[in-house]
């Protein structure tokens, strides 16, 4: 069983603690790329007790979540988030069934039930998912292994955990039955929890409810390896307060089935997966509803996913090729009425496909003791459909009717044939010092929401920004160059990992001022008609934008007890057509941790500061926020091999901030007004209990 030790520290982040150079290591060694490529956490030995995976992205450098209700996080890294951020979960790509992200992939991967965390660092190699031009982060359930003999093992773990902030509780646990050929495994999780408080109130409506179930098995001969697995989640009632509706429920069935090769030198990978999600929001069952019936809306959505991902790898004395191809499908409808008139609909998305096709080369390569590189050259094709759509509106208001009339009688088709090549190095300069550049290009297609949302609607795909927006047939796919340098540094007692990063993306998809006169008066007609202001829409353009920025994580041994350990992040995210910075990019930031780790015991006292965001988006009409500072302590102590309790405080001084990437409020709630920021939560203490077995 896992001992404290391992726990050292609370650093979810596996640095480069040790020398590059260890003295039993044959010199071939000296750069181990994927030491330096990314940062691995596992939840297992995290003490977090929330139920949104993507708040751990915070533990990573350059890593940040956007929040719009508590399952419903978006990964941010360096600036980027939503579809430019490849996820993998178990090795699907998963295209979320809300057409806002109430399901970002990430959040089929839930931390109860023991998930490791890969966060490429910086530049993600083409091998890992197509289209992840802002990085990648690659998750796996980890439901127990096979064991080394004939004889059956059993294993199993319980985990309860309960805070303060908004009363949650889970329950989760698994159990696995394993030899040298077989593996089964059984998982089941099980959470709720009310509204958030914050000092001045609470945080209308946060609460949530989610259910889990998993079951995988796994065959083992010789070099060969196959896999099955599949995962029920069901999403209950769940608030979403910075979107224009709630979760009802999320129904899924998720199915995997892996096969794997480990020759002498090939190996060959492939990795199946299907899924089919099920969705239903509303305006009215969670929140207070619109005082008129007739502005009632209920949005049922379901998307039905299927992937192939396949690499072969031959290793050599020099390095290792990496073939492969894979293959993404993802097919979306979306269907709005109003249960209190039959009669209004709107589908919002009919058969709304999306294909990629992709096939690449990887070279990893020795070019001496002390330099290695990686070049990767990829090609996708990308092709996307719709079939025509109708709703109310189009057959009673003329601009709606044009908006209609104009995309039915439009070929919808889209296709792209995109080519991404990367390139890095690695340099040792000594024992302690490595050096590290990078170069790439990337391309992302756009969305099926960015290219086929015909009506002008909320619905963005994760903005949140309040606008109405609608698609645009005639999107070119976005195309990023970037380069990026850093170093890894690491003494005896001190390491260190800065990045700086240069990022332009060319024809980068962003809302612009819409120049359609029928979207425009649609909105309008429509304000009076409700009598809202909703500002007029905007319409999804290639624009061209700049990221830049820099991060570093670092750690520094005082003792065989005490550390030191800490992030720094800086992105600015601006538009290079015109004088605007983009939306919802995370304010610089840093945290510093006093960690202590002894046989037993593991603490950690941190101390999380935000700086002011004044770059903020015109276009999105968005809101600067202030700085503000956090403690955070958290205790964990292992009473035996089966036995460990956290305790913990976030927000420990119940200090009322804004999170600048939480959204705005679109809620009704006498503590928080419609359309201001959406305040941080206020003090939480939470314990958590982990039994294993
Ligand atoms: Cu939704």
């Amino acid at each position: 069983m896992r001992n404290t030790t391992a726990l050292i520290g609370l650093a979810c982040f596996a640095l480069p603690h040790t020398p590059l150079l260890a003295n039993e290591a044959p010199i071939e060694e000296v750069i181990v790329v994927e030491k330096y490529s990314k940062r691995t956490i596992l939840l297992e030995d995290t003490l977090s007790v929330s139920p949104d995976t993507a708040q751990l992205l915070k533990d990573v450098p350059g890593g940040n979540v956007n929040g719009n209700g508590p399952l419903t996080g978006i990964p941010q890294y360096r600036g980027m988030y939503g579809p430019r951020i490849g996820v993998t979960v178990n090795g699907a790509a998963i295209a979320p069934a809300g057409p806002n992200w109430m399901d970002p992939p990430l959040s089929y991967a839930a931390p109860s039930q023991l998930v490791s965390l890969e966060v490429y660092r910086g530049i993600a190699p083409v091998s890992v998912m197509p289209e992840s031009i802002g990085g990648a982060i690659v998750s796996n359930t980890k439901l127990g292994d096979f064991s080394e003999t004939d004889d059956w093992q059993r294993t199993g773990r319980v985990s309860f955990s309960g805070q303060t902030v908004n009363d949650a509780s889970l329950f989760g646990g698994m159990a696995s039955f394993a030899n040298q050929s077989h593996h089964i495994a059984v998982a089941a999780m099980s959470e709720q929890g009310e509204d958030q408080s914050f000092p001045e109130g609470k945080i209308r409506p946060t609460e949530f409810d989610r259910q889990r179930g998993e079951i995988a098995y796994g065959y083992r001969r010789d070099a060969h390896t196959f896999e099955l697995g599949y995962t029920r989640n069901e999403t209950g009632n769940t608030g979403t307060p910075a979107l224009p509706m709630d979760i009802d429920y999320f129904d899924g069935d998720l199915f995997r089935a892996n096969y794997a090769y480990a020759g002498d030198s090939w190996s060959i990978n492939t990795q199946l997966n299907a899924s089919e999600l099920v969705h239903g929001m509303t305006k009215y069952h969670l929140r207070p509803a619109p005082q008129s019936p007739a502005q009632w809306r209920q949005n049922t959505t379901d998307v039905d996913n299927l992937g192939l991902h396949v690499t072969a790898q031959r290793d050599d004395n020099l390095g290792h090729w990496l073939l492969g191809a894979d293959y993404q499908q993802e097919e979306h409808d979306g269907l709005i009425d109003n249960p209190n008139n039959p009669m209004f609909f709107v589908e919002g998305f009919n058969n709304a496909s999306r294909e990629v096709v992709g096939v690449f080369v990887e070279r990893e390569h020795r070019l001496t003791d002390y330099l290695v590189s990686e070049i990767g050259l990829r090609v996708n094709h990308v092709t996307s459909d719709a079939d025509a759509v109708d709703a109310t509106p189009a057959r009673m208001m003329p601009p709606a009717m044009m908006l209609r009339d104009t995309f039915n009688a439009t070929d919808r088709k889209a296709d792209d044939t995109n080519i991404d090549a990367t390139a890095k190095v690695w340099w040792s300069q000594n024992e302690n010092l490595v050096w590290y550049a990078g170069l790439a290009r990337k391309n992302r297609s756009a969305s099926f929401v960015e290219r086929y949302l015909w009506l002008p609607l909320q619905a963005t795909g994760r903005l949140a920004d309040g606008f109405t927006y609608t698609g645009n047939l005639t999107l070119k796919p976005e195309q990023s160059n970037e380069i990026e340098f850093g170093a890894d540094w690491s003494h005896k007692q001190f390491s260190m990992s800065p990045r700086v990063f240069f990022r332009d993306v060319d024809d980068f998809i962003q809302g612009t001022p819409s120049a359609n006169a029928s979207a425009v008066m649609m909105v309008r007609m429509m304000n009076m008609a409700n009598g809202t202001t909703n500002p007029d829409p905007l319409q999804f353009n290639n624009v061209d934008a700049r990221f830049y920025g820099f991060d570093l994580d670092w750690r520094a041994s005082i003792n065989d007890q005490w550390s030191i350990s800490g992030l720094l992040n800086y992105v600015r995210g601006e538009r290079r057509d015109i004088d605007d910075d983009l939306y919802r990019i995370a304010p610089p930031n840093a945290s510093i941790q006093l960690n202590y780790a002894a046989q037993r015991v593991d603490a950690s006292l941190e101390l999380v500061a935000y700086d002011d965001q004044t770059h903020v988006s015109h276009t999105n009409r968005e809101a600067q926020t202030d700085g503000y500072t956090l403690i955070n302590l958290t205790a964990a102590y292992q009473f035996s091999d089966r036995l460990r309790l956290v305790v913990g405080a976030e927000n420990l001084l119940d200090e009322s901030y804004l999170d600048h990437l939480a959204g705005y409020n679109r809620a009704r709630n006498p503590d928080i007004m419609l359309g201001s920021r959406l305040p941080g939560t206020g003090r939480n203490a939470f314990l958590r209990a982990d039994i294993a077995w």
